[in-house]
């Protein structure tokens, strides 16, 4: 996967759909629920939105994603244990830290997202949950390596998968419109219990927008038919989401700290880049959301 990543530059891709800035100068915690409501139609709109300059704590980022998304089960995720090793004000239940946040050292937590995928964590898992609910993820970057492994500024990196869709020959999206694929949640453990695939059209229509995308999920995800014969699942997924990167353009957020970074699973790919953590700290707090909210017309 690697590999793959490896041929993106900065330079050869800009996107100007996907990573829009809104509310320059704002404080999250004082938002209106209109700005809330315009802070959502910007992240059905753009994919990914990003609010800079934010000073917040854990409980004050839980409870603006819990007004705004009005997902009940935030907050019951997670262990109410406080690690004494860090800030209380980074702890909050429903909020998860990525990174390094309390020595330098490899051991990083969410490093299994330095690959490509579709990130529904907990949808596969919960039963009467559609693969296309709304699937929101917020990642707040307290603070952020100076620069990523290649030297690079440090970036989470994003496709959009509804140009994906737009830019194949149409004889081939109308092939790719009759396949469905099966889903597990892409970093799940495997030595815990079975956890029954999720079955998903490969071409998904977005709830709000209605815009038609590709859903690869991860590359654990398996074709409809392959299911006995992994190896070919694995290689069908690898050749079609390489076509789509070398025709699909990347958008890459660099990272500033205070940003709020904001992406709608249900029309992008992302992943994370690695860095050096012997030599940098990162410290970023991660929720993840099912959007409830039906008040909502585009
Ligand atoms: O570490 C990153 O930049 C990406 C994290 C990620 O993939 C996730 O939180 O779902
Ligand atoms: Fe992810």
């Amino acid at each position: 996967m690697n590999a793959i990543r490896q041929n993106i530059t900065v330079e050869k891709y800009q996107n100007y759909r996907l990573g829009k800035e809104i509310f320059p100068g704002c404080n999250l915690v004082n938002l209106s629920p209109k700005q809330a409501e315009e802070l959502k139609q910007n992240l059905w709109e753009n994919g990914v939105i990003f609010i800079r300059k934010q000073n917040v704590t854990a409980s004050e980022f839980v409870e603006f994603v819990r007004q705004t998304f009005r997902d009940s089960n935030l907050g019951y995720r997670r262990s109410q244990t406080l690690d004494p090793e860090i800030s209380p004000d980074l702890q909050s239940p429903g909020s998860f830290i990525l990174g390094n946040p309390k020595v330098l050292s490899q051991d990083i937590a969410g490093k299994a997202a330095w690959q490509w995928h579709h990130y529904k964590d907990f949808l596969p898992r919960t039963e009467g949950l559609a693969l296309n609910s709304l699937y929101v993820v917020m990642l707040y970057g307290v603070c952020t390596p100076e620069e990523g492994m290649d030297g690079q500024p440090h970036t989470t990196d994003f496709l959009d998968m509804i140009q994906a869709y737009n830019n194949l020959e149409p004889e081939y999206q109308q092939e790719l419109e009759q396949l469905s694929m099966y889903h597990l949640a892409p970093f799940y453990p495997s030595s815990e219990v079975e956890i029954p695939r999720k079955l998903h059209p490969l071409v998904s229509t977005h709830q709000i927008t209605k815009r038609k995308g590709l859903y690869l999920g991860s590359d654990s995800s398996i074709l409809q038919g392959l299911e006995e014969q992994p190896d070919l699942a694995k290689q069908y997924w690898l050749d079609l989401f390489k076509k789509v990167l070398n025709c699909t353009p990347v958008y890459r957020h660099i990272w500033q700290p205070g940003d709020i970074l904001f992406w709608d699973n249900s029309q992008v790919m992302h992943t994370g880049t690695p860095y050096d953590a012997t030599k940098y700290k990162r410290i970023a707090l991660r929720i993840g959301v099912v959007n409830n909210r039906d008040d909502y017309n585009c």
